[in-house]
């Protein structure tokens, strides 16, 4: 099946403008068609080095400029980061991601950071990292220690990202993530929705990610943690409709992708994560902290998953990926080690069957779109 990068901005907006229930009808008939349904990816997150960032973004607790009260801490060392990953390794996860509140990384702490990577890897886990804006060769060098993917965020829309960050511009994050794809590496690229953008800039941002020469493997959306201290402590709640909206356009514009319901869940009941995912997303944190700031009780999660018989997916395709069924069963998390391109063939035929429905409502999409 072709995946589109050929979007049009009217196309993407016509499909926010679609009624809720069409939207999600057609969000989660394309995930059953490209992804596997009821299973969901789960990551962990540590923050390698926390704090003290030159910085302004204005959502973010880690910036410098702001008093946020946060604890910050220098750059771990190896050990402490990859008994954290055995820690993880061990309640189930695949994959471990480390970030660092960095401009850009300094050499000597890339040097620390690959060695850190090449430990993780070594224990059969796959890695990610974000570490701020890289230039092509420290790109190539995370790829060569083993580095499986890159976060890097977009954020918003270029309109509104001159009002959130002033201290780094969209072409260098477009940047980063050319050297990132260029040196071989996933791109894991989303956003945050909740900054008190309009509607425009969501469709926008969505817009951009899904016509970058290759779609982001991973697409983080995160709903604004509002942090007191920061500029933002006070941007106006988004509806909730709005951030599974998000969700749902994300899927249906670049349906091979993981789409991660990422920051912003500790404040989301369970019937509205089980709304994101029928929209389409398919990969959370799991863990009780994010970088800095908090994430559900991991037995609220394993809770959710039971109820609603979702099951964790394993690490398709790389070393490890045998043990993540079995190593779930420790997190507590219903774990099958399903993979994608197992969808039972009954689903396949359901898709088949209303299949016509999302080609009428994908018109409908198209012929609104002049007119959105
Ligand atoms: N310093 C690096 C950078 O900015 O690329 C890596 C770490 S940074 C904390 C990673 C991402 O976390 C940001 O791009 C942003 O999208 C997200 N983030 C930071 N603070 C957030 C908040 N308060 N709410 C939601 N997402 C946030
Ligand atoms: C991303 O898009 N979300 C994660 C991850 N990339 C590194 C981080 C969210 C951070 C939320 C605020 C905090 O905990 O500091
Ligand atoms: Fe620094 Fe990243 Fe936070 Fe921006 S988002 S202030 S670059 S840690």
């Amino acid at each position: 099946m072709t995946v589109r990068n050929d979007w049009t901005l009217a196309e993407v907006k016509a499909l926010f403008a679609l009624p809720f229930m069409d939207l999600v009808f057609m969000a989660q008939t394309v995930h059953r068609r490209y992804q596997v349904p009821n299973t969901v990816q789960i990551g962990t997150l540590l923050s390698i080095k926390t704090g003290s960032c030159p910085e302004d973004c204005a959502y973010c607790p880690q910036s410098v400029r702001f008093h946020t009260g946060l604890e910050t801490q220098e750059l771990l060392e190896v050990e402490e980061v990859a008994s954290s990953a055995r820690r993880a390794q061990q309640s189930g996860a695949t994959r471990f991601c480390m970030g660092a509140a960095y401009r850009s990384p300094k050499p000597k702490d890339l040097r620390k950071v690959l060695a850190m990577i090449r430990e993780v890897k070594s224990l059969g886990m796959e890695t990610c990292a974000t570490l701020g804006m890289l230039t092509p060769e420290q790109a190539q060098e995370l790829k060569q220690a083993g580095l499986d993917y890159y976060n890097h965020n977009l954020d918003t829309s270029p309109q509104y990202y001159e009002k959130i960050i002033t201290t780094r511009t969209y072409q260098d994050r477009l940047d980063t993530l050319q050297a990132v794809r260029d040196a071989g590496m996933n791109v894991c690229c989303g956003g945050i929705v909740g900054m008190g953008e309009e509607p425009q800039d969501r469709a926008e941002l969505l817009h951009i990610l899904a016509t970058l020469p290759e779609h982001p493997q991973s697409v983080p959306i995160n709903q604004l943690v509002r942090v007191a201290g920061t500029p933002l402590e006070r941007a106006p709640a988004l509806d909730p409709f709005d951030f599974v909206r998000t969700i749902g356009v994300a899927r249906i514009v670049m349906p091979r992708c993981h789409v991660r319901l990422s920051a912003g869940r500790s404040e989301m009941s369970d019937e509205l994560q089980a709304l994101c995912f029928l929209a389409g997303a398919n990969s959370i944190f799991y863990g009780e902290k994010l970088l800095t700031t908090g994430n559900p009780d991991t037995e609220d999660d394993q809770n959710l998953f039971r109820r609603l018989k979702i099951v964790a997916e394993a690490g398709a395709g790389l070393p490890g990926a045998d043990l993540a069924g079995a190593g779930l069963a420790g997190s507590g998390l219903p774990g099958a080690g399903h993979t994608a391109g197992d969808a039972p063939a009954q689903m396949m035929s359901l898709v088949a069957a209303v299949g016509p429905g999302v080609q009428a409502a994908a018109q409908h999409a198209e012929s609104n779109a002049a007119t959105v």
